[in-house]
């Protein structure tokens, strides 16, 4: 049968994506492979990611830190500040420029099958993907103190991540798949022909859990003042029903 994977937000955890790819048990030419965006910057192997990403021809969509390296990478170093020279510094220029080869193809959103994917989310008062502000399906969380999610109504489940501080969470037209793995949570991914989740733990916590200050300043996009503050980071998984859950055994630390 032919299925298809929804992965949530990578950042470098390279480990965890290729096992959440082999739980699945990804059939080559068969299955089709999506992910939310945001594959680099933060974990331990970006190049990685984005090998595997090209390799098995998954079908990502730009997340707000690929926006901000093709943005990084096109003005110059003098520009730049301490934090985004210090993130250059971590690879040669030539992965860089590999990276952004790669990048710089992925469209900000995927109308598939099963899904509408994006990154972060949709503009709320707005049918039309077109007119909506890039920044926003980049980096949107709470629009007027709320989710976004909770404002929009689209013909079809949108699928998306952005929010790992969040966490997990589903309701009727939506699906958030950022469970932080990159914070030592859990990488989420949906089948829809199963309808079923696959989960697999972090191996460990690659990078401190941000503060809500923090996240909203590391948005490349401006966002409106008053979608700057995310809820606290919950511990739990939010609204995850057990029976859908298939926890990878075979994971070893
Ligand atoms: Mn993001």
């Amino acid at each position: 049968m032919k299925r298809t994977l929804y992965i949530g937000d990578i950042h470098g955890c390279a480990d965890e994506f290729e096992r959440i790819i082999d739980a699945f048990g990804f059939v080559r030419g068969t299955d089709t492979l999506y992910q939310t965006g945001d594959c680099i910057n933060k974990g331990p192997d970006m190049m990685r990611c984005i090998r595997l990403v090209e390799e098995l021809g998954i079908l990502t969509v730009r997340g707000n830190h690929e926006e901000h390296l093709l943005r990084m990478m096109t003005t110059p170093r003098e520009t730049w500040t301490d934090k985004q020279r210090a993130r250059f510094d971590r690879l040669p220029l030539e992965d860089w420029e590999y990276i952004k080869s790669v990048v710089e193809k992925w469209p900000l959103w995927r109308d598939t099958e099963h899904a509408l994917l994006v990154h972060a989310g949709l503009e709320p008062g707005k049918t039309r993907l077109e007119e909506m502000d890039p920044k926003v399906i980049l980096s949107v969380r709470l629009w007027n103190d709320r989710p976004w999610y909770e404002q929009v109504a689209w013909p079809k489940k949108i699928v998306f991540g952005h929010w790992a501080a969040n966490g997990f969470v589903q309701g009727p037209g939506y699906i958030g798949l950022d469970s932080g793995c990159v914070y030592g949570k859990k990488l989420t991914a949906w089948c829809p022909e199963e309808d079923k989740f696959y989960v697999v733990p972090a191996a460990r916590e690659y990078t401190p859990v941000k503060g809500s200050e923090k996240t909203a300043q590391e948005a490349p996009c401006i966002i409106p003042e008053e979608n700057k503050t995310p809820p606290k980071f919950s511990e739990s998984i939010k609204n995850f029903a057990p029976s859908l859950v298939k926890e990878w055994s075979g994971y070893k630390a």
